[in-house]
């Protein structure tokens, strides 16, 4: 390449979805102007989407902030400096927690899809504040699949799907949504080769359903009867790994048990699939060398949710599709972004520890407190209520829960509830349109970020994006907001820091060890560590990259806990040298570095459960199992129709993308369905429907498509946003679809919403 075609461009990555693909951006003005696939990403090799294209739009949004913002009483905002902000905030949740307990302030978010170093400060702000409880999108979503995981394995897997033979989507679309490296390239690998198969179990005929070898069309709801009804036949079939299972499982009597009652025919009818379409695929995914398997919203927001995410797990695991080259195995994570340390962590409301005690349930509505997160569903049941242990106030980072949880006008009166409620965003959300206090972050592409969505085996990558812009003025980091905090709270001073100060300035070993020997001195070194090592190792750290202070801790920690995958990618020995030199060659890999090379044995390893077998027998699934035919799907006749409340389409990008000038053509929110419905409500193309919900109504234009089955229509993610006009008037574009969802609808066993199965009932409209 000559140097006009390097010259200039810079490494990056890509915010929109969990991949994080590297990018190559070139910036003029305060803008980013062209943007490409970085080859040298040793994850993403330079594949990259259409949604890369949009990152300026969210670096130069009209509503991004640049002052701290206090509401006023007639709930408009005033800008204050830094000094009062925090000042006042420190204070505020300070009187909260001495007047009701740490246990009173919920702490929501801490990173989307991609900026997690920011949620890695608030560990300490939670420690001062003594904040017990916690949430994020996790818990609407991962949190019955965490469950089951920690029943069964207690390690998370990924699938291999660059080398499995047969491939299943369970719910899950990745021709749009993604979730494994590289997807297209290698969808359409294993589409063209006959010797691979795909299989997609989706109510409708997605853009991946159209490349499989099997689409199993469930009726929407109906995913226990079609996984259930797969188990059956590998059991009754004799199609099971009975030696693999008798080698790394226990409790395969109690499953096969429960499968051989199962009656096929009839589970087949319940679910709408064929039975022989069933049955050539549960042969297909037995006699494949490897099967991988993943499951994603299509199941995790819809009925049974935590039941599917058990299902799915007995199927590639009766067929022995485990730790092994193209199967699912477990990833050694860099930081485990399920791992919490929040349900076992010790009572600090005295400030000082005390005996361990256990917040496993949440306190207004008993909930399962899962992966360390209450379900996002039950907030509002936590918030409006005169119970003793109600919340009293929220601190939330990085998240739009107002827009992206179920119910949005029950989110909205919860926030207004609250005795106080902060936010750190980049832009005036939704949710920070409730707050008492905003706190304007600088973007992503103005201070180091980077995501521990870091999930590929055998090869697991981390990228520590470096800033492209100088912060905007008026933000700041969510390190530095986080440091500030703590001082307020009269928590930490230069007392804490100095010492390490110094040593940092005398290189990494020197740090390490004194880091060591000041832990032991001072506990509020150990138990703030992220700020003491931003306000320490910050400064020796080169230009702009002191927020990645964090990874040095994360750097130790993980050459300790994952020493065989650390020592597979060159950063074994020594622990402290080890985590030192992969800090460094964090630091200095702007493409991103491969941290982590498993064998396919570790999976093993990875399973914490006695003798490292899988446990295949959870009774309570089980016994839901026995009990799921009288739970059918039920329609309400005042709802005819079930709508599927956001779907991962093209044109949609989460919410970090609020300008809607990228949408370049199109209406926002068109609502998808079948062409002999829209008949019977007599539309056509383009026209105008009313959807009524039991909590909500909303408009929106029509498209025909025959991918739908009839009776269900579908609307996409992360729209209807309220953006500022030129003239700074907010308008909405499109429908933000949880204005028509309710709390209430939602898994008995991990609170996760029922998104995918909405009941709404349709009307033609003929004005819109
Ligand atoms: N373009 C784009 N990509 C994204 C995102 C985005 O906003 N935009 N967001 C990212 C995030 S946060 C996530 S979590 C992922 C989600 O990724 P996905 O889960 O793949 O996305 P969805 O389109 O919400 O749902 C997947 C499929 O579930 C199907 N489905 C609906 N009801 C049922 C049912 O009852 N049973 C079954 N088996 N399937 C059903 C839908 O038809 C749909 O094709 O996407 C990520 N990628
Ligand atoms: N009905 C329905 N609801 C859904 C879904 C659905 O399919 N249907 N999908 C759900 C899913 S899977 C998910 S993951 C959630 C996502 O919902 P949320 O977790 O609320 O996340 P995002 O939409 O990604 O919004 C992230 C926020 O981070 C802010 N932000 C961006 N960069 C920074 C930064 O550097 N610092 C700070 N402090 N803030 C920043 C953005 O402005 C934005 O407000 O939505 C969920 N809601
Ligand atoms: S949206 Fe996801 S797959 Fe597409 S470029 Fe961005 S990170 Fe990569
Ligand atoms: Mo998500």
């Amino acid at each position: 390449m000559d140097t006009a075609e390097t010259e200039g461009w810079k490494k990056s990555a890509c915010i929109i979805c969990s991949i994080n693909c590297g990018l190559e951006i070139k910036t003029e003005d305060g803008r980013i102007t062209k943007i490409k696939g970085d080859k040298d990403n040793p994850v993403s090799q330079g594949y990259i989407c259409e949604k890369s294209q949009r990152m300026d739009f969210y670096q130069n949004g009209a509503d991004r902030i640049d002052s701290p913002k206090r509401r006023k009483p007639d709930g408009t905002y005033e800008n204050i400096d830094w000094d009062t902000a925090i000042r006042e905030i420190a204070e505020k949740l300070k009187a909260i927690k001495q007047q009701h307990g740490g246990d009173s302030i919920l702490y929501y978010g801490g990173g989307s899809q991609g900026n997690h170093l920011g949620g890695t400060y608030a560990d300490s702000t939670i420690k001062a504040l003594g904040i017990q409880y916690r949430s994020n999108a996790l818990a609407q979503e991962k949190t019955g699949e965490g469950w089951v995981q920690g029943k069964m394995a207690g390690a998370p897997v990924h699938g291999d799907f660059e080398h499995c033979e047969v491939a299943v989507f369970l719910g899950k679309n990745p021709w749009q949504s993604h979730g494994f490296a590289r997807t297209r390239v290698i969808l359409r690998e294993i589409q063209n080769d006959p010797n691979r198969a795909m299989i997609v179990i989706d109510p409708r005929r997605s853009e991946t359903a159209k490349m499989a070898d099997f689409h199993l069309a469930v009726k929407p709801g109906t995913d226990a009867w079609c996984l259930s009804a797969l188990s059956a036949i590998l059991v009754q079939e004799n199609l099971v790994a009975k030696t693999w299972l008798d080698e790394h499982t226990t409790g395969y009597a109690a499953v096969e048990a429960a499968m051989t009652k199962i009656n096929v025919a009839e589970y087949a009818k319940i679910c709408g699939v064929d039975e022989s379409l069933l049955r050539s695929a549960a042969r297909r995914i037995a006699s494949a060398k490897s099967v991988s398997m993943i499951e994603d919203l299509g199941v995790q927001m819809s009925l049974h949710s935590t039941l599917n995410s058990y299902l799915n797990r007995l199927v590639w695991l009766l067929t022995g599709n485990y730790a092994k080259k193209g199967a699912n195995n477990a990833f050694a994570p860099f930081l485990n972004l399920s791992n919490s340390t929040r349900s076992t962590s010790k009572n600090s409301n005295s400030g000082k520890s005390s005996a361990p005690r256990k917040w496993t349930h949440s306190p207004v509505t008993n909930s399962k407190v899962i992966m360390g997160l209450i379900p996002c569903n039950v907030i509002p049941d936590e918030i409006l209520t005169d119970h003793p242990k109600r919340f009293r106030a929220m601190f939330i980072e990085s998240a739009n829960p107002v827009h992206s949880l179920a119910d949005s006008q029950r989110m909205r009166q919860s926030l207004r509830a609250l005795e106080c409620s902060v936010v750190i965003d980049v832009a005036m959300t939704e949710t920070a349109r409730q707050a008492d206090y905003v706190l304007p972050a600088s973007s992503q592409f103005e201070k180091a970020e980077a995501t521990f969505f870091n999930l590929e085996f055998p090869r697991n990558g981390f990228h520590l994006r470096h800033p492209h812009f100088p912060p905007r003025p008026g933000t700041l980091t969510e390190a530095e907001i986080h440091a500030r905090l703590l001082e307020a709270m009269g928590e930490l001073d230069e007392t804490n820091y100095s010492f390490l100060r110094g040593a940092a300035r005398l290189g990494r070993t020197a740090f390490g060890l004194s880091f060591a020997w000041k832990s032991t001195r001072d506990k509020k070194v150990a138990r703030y560590a992220p700020v003491v090592l931003y306000r320490t190792l910050g400064p020796s750290l080169p230009a702009n990259l002191a927020p990645a202070a964090t990874l040095w801790g994360i750097s130790q920690i993980y050459v300790r806990t994952q020493a065989a995958a650390a020592k597979g990618a060159g950063f074994g020995g020594q622990p402290l040298i080890a985590g030192n030199r992969l800090f460094e060659a964090i630091l200095n890999s702007p493409s991103g570095v491969i941290f982590g090379v498993s064998q396919y044995s570790d999976s093993w390893d990875a399973v914490k459960l006695p003798d490292h077998k899988i446990n295949l027998n959870i009774k309570e699934m089980l016994d839901e199992l026995a009990t799921i035919d009288s739970k059918l799907p039920h329609h309400r006749p005042d709802y005819p129709f079930i709508l599927c409340a956001g779907e991962r389409r093209a044109e949609t990008s989460q919410t970090s993308i609020r300008n809607p000038e990228w949408m370049k053509k199109g209406d926002f929110s068109v609502m998808r369905i079948h062409p002999e419905d829209a008949a019977i409500l007599g539309c056509d193309e383009g026209d105008w429907v009313q959807l009524k919900t039991p909590r909500g109504t909303a408009k929106a234009p029509i498209e025909l498509s025959d991918e739908l089955q009839r009776g269900y229509v579908s609307m996409p993610n992360g729209h209807g946003l309220d953006y500022p006009d030129a003239d700074g008037t907010l308008t909405r574009r499109g429908v933000s679809v949880n204005e028509l969802t309710n709390t209430a609808d939602r898994d008995p066993f991990a609170g996760t919403p029922w998104h995918k199965y909405v009941p709404v009932h349709l009307e033609r409209l003929f004005q819109n």
